[in-house]
């Protein structure tokens, strides 16, 4: 648990008095905002506004004598406002022209249980739900608020994919507090949308949830006409079907397509989106059986019902194929649904890149994604949240670029994240111009870093099963999850090429060309879709087996540097003993990492390390 910050922003510390309780108009919220930055040592400089509500979120900002004039729609101001004032921090010229968000859907999904925990969360507990009921601090959630319009975020689903009771009556007796709670974000341009059971009509007296049955459907009618009666800006429901023991169409044998579209019709009248996930395989895999490859899943139920959704429906995909990996390739299904409106799907909460404890900036894996699927193949970006009830909101300070950065993305997925990465840096922290550059270029660096530690050359899941920190090589081998390495004494990783599972060949020709030859296959993805002996030698010369010795050394003495950099910062406290000693934790990992990695390959392969550095036995 991080020291306690009181209600400060995690970003804009000038902007330092809380909005004050009842100022509900997004243009007097942007007067505020400008108020209290243009007072707090820039003084001097005005700012008007020019109110077009039909241009909504978009905004222009111009030069006017000594001062600024902000012409946009009602959200469009206030998102000025914050650009104008992070750009000042950031050193940055104003943008040019007219700004619009490229995604017009910028989702954060929040996995908030109401009994106060949050799976996957490494900041604490949930900071509106407590006791099965909603409990928050008013001050703190118009706070969140902030921190999300000033990063153009428009989006919230406030409880957990997987639904448990009692969140069910989110959508029936808690009705009128998810209102209070809406109205609270609504002034900062923030909608809430609500994860549904698709199971919901059995639990209210139905004797079946088939999309199908005439009675479900007019069930989940007089529902959403009840929900949006009392939220009328209810962005819509988020739904995991069919999924890890959820429930879904299966049961009745329809299809996904059948299940999300009788959702969705309840909801059109009322404006409302419905975004089902793509996150279906079989969880229930047996580890003898070679022909199932849970890569495959979403790809293989998906891409034969493209075309078959309504047009309120969007499929939320996430970036790889498995899970939130280090490192996996963009999603073939991302490729395959020109007919179907898609949401790309990142995970903030660091599930898999280390806790919020090991530094995970998180800007160039979406670079990567980004680039290669093409931006244009998704409509809408949604993240996992990494927000708790931790007085600093994200457990490690640092941890706070990531969502820093997501709502920069959704404006303009072409952003470079070494800009993004030094905006966070400045607009963070009053440092010398030195250390602002040694803290962004260790951000920069830290995935990179990360990934030569943990699990070699996209071969995933090499964590610990059910905490997922910290190594555990064989921990998922026998597992029913699907998550298989397959290493021995020959050679390591899954042949999914059209020889092996064929997975390759889901992705487009010049892709699965790439991907199919261990000779073309960029490194960093070579185990995952190649099986190789360790003797196998890489593009640069080096054996597989040496590779993998080299990057876990690398990987760990870079951790190290990296805390001696950290050292050197004059960051404010609490922040300074937060990232150090969370740094001290990560060195700890990373060598915990690379003996284990090391240590397991040599024990397999019988290969010595050229260097003749210390593995143990
Ligand atoms: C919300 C992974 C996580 C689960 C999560 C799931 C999902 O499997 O470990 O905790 O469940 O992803 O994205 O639905």
């Amino acid at each position: 648990m991080s020291k306690s910050w009181g209600n400060r922003l995690a970003w804009l510390p000038k902007l330092n008095r809380p909005v004050p309780e009842g100022m509900n108009n997004p243009l007097e919220i942007a007067a505020f905002e400008a108020e209290t930055y243009f007072q707090s040592g820039n003084s001097g400089k005005s700012v008007f506004f020019e109110l077009y509500p039909a241009m909504k979120e978009a905004y222009a900002i111009r030069k006017d004598g000594d001062g600024y004039v902000i012409s946009g729609g009602q959200t469009g101001v206030l998102y000025g406002v914050y650009t104008l004032i992070r750009g000042i921090e950031a050193g940055e010229t104003l943008p040019e022209g007219t700004q619009k968000p490229y995604y017009p859907l910028r989702m954060i999904n929040c996995w908030d249980n109401m009994d106060g925990t949050v799976e996957r969360g490494y900041a604490g507990r949930s900071i509106w739900f407590e006791n099965g009921r909603f409990d928050y601090d008013p001050a703190r959630i118009r706070q969140m608020g902030r921190m999300l319009a000033s990063v153009g975020i428009n989006v919230l689903c406030i409880n957990n994919v997987n639904v448990h009771q009692p969140a069910q009556h989110l959508l029936d007796t808690l009705l009128p507090e998810v209102e209070e709670f809406a109205a609270i974000l609504r002034p900062f341009g923030v909608r809430l949308m609500l994860s549904v059971d698709f199971s919901m009509p059995l639990q209210n007296g139905l004797s079946t949830a088939d999309p199908e049955d005439v009675q479900v459907q007019d069930w989940w009618k007089a529902q959403a006409q009840k929900i949006w009666k009392c939220v009328p800006d209810l962005a819509g429901f988020l739904v995991k079907a069919d999924s890890e023991h959820r429930p879904g169409p299966n049961a009745y044998n329809r299809t996904h397509a059948q299940g999300a579209n009788m959702l969705a019709r309840a909801i059109k009248p009322f404006g409302g989106v419905l975004v089902w996930r793509a996150f279906v395989y079989n969880c229930l895999q047996d580890w003898r059986d070679t022909q199932t490859d849970r890569p495959r899943a979403a790809y293989d139920l998906y891409q034969p019902l493209d075309g078959c959704f309504d047009e309120n429906v969007v499929l939320q995909v996430k970036y790889g194929p498995f899970d939130f990996q280090v490192r996996e390739p963009v999603s073939p299904l991302l490729y395959a649904m020109p007919k179907t409106p898609l949401a790309l799907e990142f995970q903030l909460a660091q599930e898999y890149t280390g806790h919020q404890i090991d530094l995970f900036a998180m800007p160039p894996l979406w670079r990567e994604v980004l680039d290669q699927m093409g931006k244009e193949k998704v409509c809408a970006v949604a993240a996992v949240s990494n927000l708790g009830r931790d007085g600093n909101w994200f457990g490690h300070p640092f941890a706070a670029l990531n969502l820093f950065a997501f709502g920069l993305y959704g404006w303009n997925p072409d952003a470079d994240p070494q800009k993004v990465i030094a905006a966070w840096v400045r607009n963070t922290y009053t440092l010398p111009a030195s250390q602002q550059d040694t803290l962004a270029s260790v951000l920069l660096g830290s995935r990179k870093t990360y990934e030569k530690y943990t699990a070699p050359l996209g071969l995933c899941w090499m964590v610990r099963p059910e905490s997922h920190y910290g190594p555990s090589p064989y921990g998922y081998e026998f597992q029913a999850w699907g998550t298989y390495n397959r290493a021995d004494c020959r050679g390591v990783g899954i042949d999914r090429t059209e020889k092996g599972t064929g997975y390759a060949c889901q992705y487009p020709k010049e892709w699965a060309e790439v991907f199919a030859s261990p000779q073309a296959c960029p490194d960093e993805l070579l185990l995952f879709f190649h099986r190789l002996p360790y003797s196998f030698r890489m593009k640069d010369g080096r054996t597989l087996i040496q590779r993998i010795y080299d990057d876990h050394f690398e990987g760990c003495r870079e951790a190290e540097n990296m805390q001696e950099a950290l050292k050197t910062l004059s960051l404010p406290e609490p922040d300074r003993e937060e990232a150090l000693q969370r740094m001290d934790q990560q060195v700890q990992n990373a060598r915990e990492w690379r003996d284990v990695i090391n240590t397991f390959f040599r024990r397999f392969s019988g290969i010595e390390d050229e260097k003749g550095r210390k593995i143990y036995d």
